[in-house]
């Protein structure tokens, strides 16, 4: 198993996930947040343990990421919303490239359920290999998507069983760490970390939420036992990112049980 240690502090990650300029486009953005570099200052210093970032931002940001000792987690694969179809998220970088980059680790998207699975598990496959092959951890962000789920994401327990699904599927396909979106259930999330097992989970943000219920809900994740956090919007479209940051790595480092 490739070692996730580059992007652990004490066992846990803090995430800070900046990928959303492809995945959502510039309206998820604001003058305090369109740049990488605003990002990279957000993260200097201040309990972040790894960034995620597309091949573009990372490429041009190289030297600022170098300075600012934040370990690069490379994502290889995305999409744009302008997209329609089944959900699919095409290989755009390759390993080779995230060595280059100087990558702690690399990150791939799988729509496990879309009637593209096969496609993103054939190419997820190759990227484990050579990634392993190279010493380099995987990271799958998992997240169940398309027309075969959406009666079975309506419920609440349709939305556990699948966020556990999420979870250990991740882990049979050789990933490290696997990045699920939280059903809401404590219980559940509980299940879903061990049903990954060796791979470490950790909880994607989500759209950004009231300070209060977004650490309410960080709480209960880390609880419930996640290895932390990967967040991006719930962070940089906060009023003060500096901030809330210093809370989440209080939450993370402070009050989890594991
Ligand atoms: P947020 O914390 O902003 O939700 O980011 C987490 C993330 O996984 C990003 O890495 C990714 O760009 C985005 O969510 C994808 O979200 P979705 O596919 O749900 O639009």
């Amino acid at each position: 198993m490739a070692s996730l240690d580059k992007i652990l502090r004490k066992g846990k990650a803090f995430i800070l996930a900046y990928d959303q300029g492809l995945e959502h486009g510039p309206v998820e953005f604001n003058d305090k947040n369109v740049s990488p570099k605003q990002i990279i200052d957000i993260a200097k210093n201040s309990g972040v343990t790894a960034l995620a970032l597309q091949k573009g931002p990372a490429e041009k940001y190289r030297k600022e990421i170098k300075a600012s000792k934040i370990p690069l987690i490379l994502k290889l694969n995305g999409k744009t919303r302008m997209y329609k179809g089944e959900a699919f998220s095409p290989q755009l970088c390759t390993v080779e490239e995230a060595i280059k980059l100087g990558a702690a680790a690399v990150g791939y998207t799988i729509y496990f359920g879309s009637e593209e699975e096969w496609r993103m598990l054939e190419e997820f496959e190759a990227i484990e290999k050579k990634a392993h092959a190279k010493g380099l951890p995987v990271i799958v962000w998992s997240y169940p998507r398309g027309k075969s789920l959406e009666k079975q994401l309506k419920t609440q327990k349709g939305k556990n069983e699948i966020m556990a699904y999420a979870a250990r599927a991740a882990f049979e396909v050789g990933a490290d760490m696997v990045k699920i979106q939280y059903s809401g259930d404590p219980k559940a999330l509980k299940w879903a970390v061990k049903s990954a097992d060796r791979c470490k989970v950790v909880i994607s943000g989500g759209v950004k939420e009231g300070e209060k219920a977004f650490l309410k809900d960080l709480k209960d994740i880390m609880n419930a036992g996640a290895s932390g956090m990967a967040i991006g919007r719930n962070i940089w479209q906060h009023d003060n990112p500096r901030e809330i940051t210093k809370k989440v790595s209080k939450i993370i480092w402070g009050r989890s049980k594991k």
